[in-house]
């Protein structure tokens, strides 16, 4: 199901560079081919998901109390491993797509390619967590100790102008967890993170996404689950 939309590397025109905003719209484009009339759709947020919003139009945002299962959800992603699991909540928003896109019959995830990694944290970049505000320093120094072995820092999310908190769409902090190591069983991970008192979510997806789709400077990738 792979196909290249760009010029192959054997082609003698000269490849055309795309920037990632570009990749992005494609990879979107692409996802939104699975929309058929009549579907009750999943919308994510972030620069890549707001392509397919676009794309979209009209089609309206539905409740999940009204539609308890949604047909299809398309949505960006920070990271994602080999096995189609997720790091999301980079831009802030987590738990509100974990509901609808853990309730949905297909999840479509959508990529430019400098967000695939080996394995999830292995970017380097922040593994965020939502918690509720009260005593946020606690609930850290507690998220940092679960990881020790894997070399965890946990930092507040903060606006960079003022120091002030970072709030959720629900009222809530987002502790950022950086990794030097792998940090092995995701759900053994995951499942730890959730026993403790006062975290809300956490940014893991695991073996949630049904199909992803990469669009990268050859073409686009279409992996399904
Ligand atoms: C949302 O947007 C978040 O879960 C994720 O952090 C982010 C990805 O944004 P972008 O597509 O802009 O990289 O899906």
């Amino acid at each position: 199901e792979n196909g290249i939309l760009m010029g192959s590397p054997t082609s003698m025109a000269s490849p055309v560079i795309l920037s990632q905003d570009e990749l992005k719209k494609i990879a979107a484009y692409k996802a939104v081919e699975y929309v058929e009339s009549g579907m009750v759709i999943g919308l994510g947020t972030g620069s890549t998901a707001k392509h397919a919003v676009d794309r979209i139009g009209e089609l309206l945002r539905q409740d999940l109390d009204t539609y308890p299962v949604v047909d299809l959800a398309i949505d960006g992603a920070d990271e994602v491993d080999p096995f189609l699991n997720l790091v999301k909540g980079r831009g802030g928003s987590l738990l509100r797509e974990k509901m609808i896109e853990s309730a949905c019959k297909k999840f479509i995830v959508i990529v430019d390619e400098s967000k695939m990694v080996k394995y999830l944290g292995g970017s380097g970049l922040a593994m965020p967590v939502e918690v509720i505000p009260f005593c946020w320093k606690f609930s850290a120094e507690r998220l940092r100790k679960l990881f020790e072995y894997a070399g965890c820092v946990a930092k507040l999310r903060t606006f960079p102008e003022n120091g002030e908190p970072f709030v959720t769409d629900n009222g809530n902090y987002i502790v950022d967890l950086y990794f030097k190591k792998d940090i092995g069983d995701l759900n053994a991970a995951s499942d730890a993170i959730l026993r403790l008192p006062g975290i809300v979510e956490h940014g893991m997806f695991l073996d949630m996404a049904t199909t992803l789709i990469v669009a990268g400077e050859l073409g686009v990738t279409i992996k399904n689950k």
